[in-house]
């Protein structure tokens, strides 16, 4: 391959973690494909010279050169939503790859360590937890909070992360103590390059988001021999909470709430439920509008559940504040950038978390479709390689 080119660095991966059932790609923390995935990205970044560690939350670093302190560090995730695009996460780590492999070429000697990582479970999609390797690597959350999240199996974190020889997870001051700056490519998951007809653009702002998952209890039975009187059925406070989360979020400017995901118990067609469970994902401009979302969302599940005589709780599952880029990071890279257009975004990233301890920007690359989180993501080839030349610029200017 003539050097590191992203979009043939996309083509390696391509088949892995394939999903013919939904379509797209399912690659979660520790399964088989992204399992791949990582031995992919070792193999990639050694090619390259580089020197991989990973570390106690199964975080991979490959360094240009000695770790060291006021790293300049890029990089972003593999892992994926079930069903997810094939940009959403690996355009960051192979457009690093690329950029590195670039400035190397072009003879470019960094007067700071480089690095490129790749952060674990970012999707959340397994433990339910969003950025769960830069939460650890941060102490954003605690090891014990961690180890005590399940999947849908009921496999403990803490069980799946010691099968993977990952025993000792949980903050590593050291490695966050390496980052001097973190820069984070993403394929936009949204339509504002196309409607600003550009092919990059430097992110400000990351909506305050947050996921609740709620439990509703009633009392399973025939679908054909119990009368609606004597119902308890957990699918109603279901049904009311799904109308209710998109009513709460148009009442509020710009806000956003979600049930994409429904699990009833047992799942049969002629069987009334005797549990569900269903996940609310709610993002908007304020913590307030947030709260108000949910807390309204909460309200019409228990009147619901009330009136037929079911139980509910919600439990909060992960939550994200608003996020502010150092806006003089933001408006250097604009300027570098030949006055890249600025957009917020409203998906979260582990820039996000990254931005509360170091100084932290993004990049974003047209996605000609403006999907994210379905197979119809993408990024066009030109929007590609503009997003490669967006970062060799950004690490020629700060390392
Ligand atoms: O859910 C999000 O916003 C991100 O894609 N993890
Ligand atoms: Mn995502
Ligand atoms: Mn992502």
């Amino acid at each position: 391959m003539s050097g590191y080119d992203a979009a043939a660095l996309l083509a390696q991966i391509a088949d892995i973690g394939t999903d013919p059932r939904r379509g797209g790609y399912t690659r979660h923390v520790f399964d088989a494909a992204e399992r791949t995935l990582r031995e992919w990205f070792v193999a990639s970044a050694e090619g390259l010279g580089l020197t991989v560690h990973v570390d106690r939350n199964a975080n991979l670093w490959a360094w240009w050169g000695e770790p060291g302190n006021d790293a300049v560090v890029t990089g972003s995730h593999l892992d994926s939503v079930p069903g997810g695009g094939a940009h959403d996460g690996p355009l960051g780590v192979v457009s690093a790859l690329a950029a590195v492999d670039r400035l190397q070429r072009e003879g470019f000697a960094p007067t700071r360590p480089v690095a490129v990582v790749v952060f674990a479970e970012e999707e959340g999609s397994r433990f339910g937890m969003a950025c769960l390797g830069s939460r650890l690597l941060t102490g954003a959350i605690s090891a014990q909070r961690a180890g005590g999240l399940r999947d849908e199996h009921g496999t403990l974190f803490a069980d799946a992360a010691r099968a993977a020889s990952f025993p000792d997870f949980g903050v590593d001051r050291e490695a966050l103590g390496r980052i001097g700056v973190f820069v984070e490519l993403h394929v936009e998951q949204g339509k504002g390059l196309i409607d600003l007809g550009a092919p990059v653009a430097v992110g400000s702002t990351i909506l305050e988001h947050g996921r609740w998952r709620i439990e509703v209890r009633g009392r399973g039975d025939h679908a054909g021999t119990t009368a609606l009187a004597d119902r308890r059925d957990p699918m109603l406070p279901a049904a009311a909470a799904v109308i209710a989360a998109r009513r709460a979020a148009l009442a509020r400017h710009d806000a956003r709430a979600t049930i994409g995901r429904i699990h009833p118990v047992p799942g049969g067609t002629n069987v009334i439920a005797s549990r569900v469970s269903a996940w609310l994902d709610v993002r908007a401009g304020s913590a307030a509008d947030t709260r108000a979302i949910v807390d309204e969302v909460i309200a019409e599940v228990a009147e619901a559940a009330r009136r037929e005589g079911c139980e509910a709780t919600v439990i909060e599952e992960s939550y994200s504040g608003e996020v502010r880029f150092d806006p003089m990071l933001r408006d250097r890279l604009a300027r570098r950038l030949g006055d890249a257009p600025i957009l917020p975004t409203g998906a979260g990233h582990d820039a996000g978390i990254l931005a509360a301890h170091v100084p932290t920007a993004m990049l974003f690359v047209r996605n000609p479709s403006g999907i994210s989180h379905a197979p119809e993501e993408g990024a066009d080839d030109d929007a590609v390689s503009a997003g490669v030349d967006a970062l060799v610029a950004t690490i020629r200017e700060l390392a």
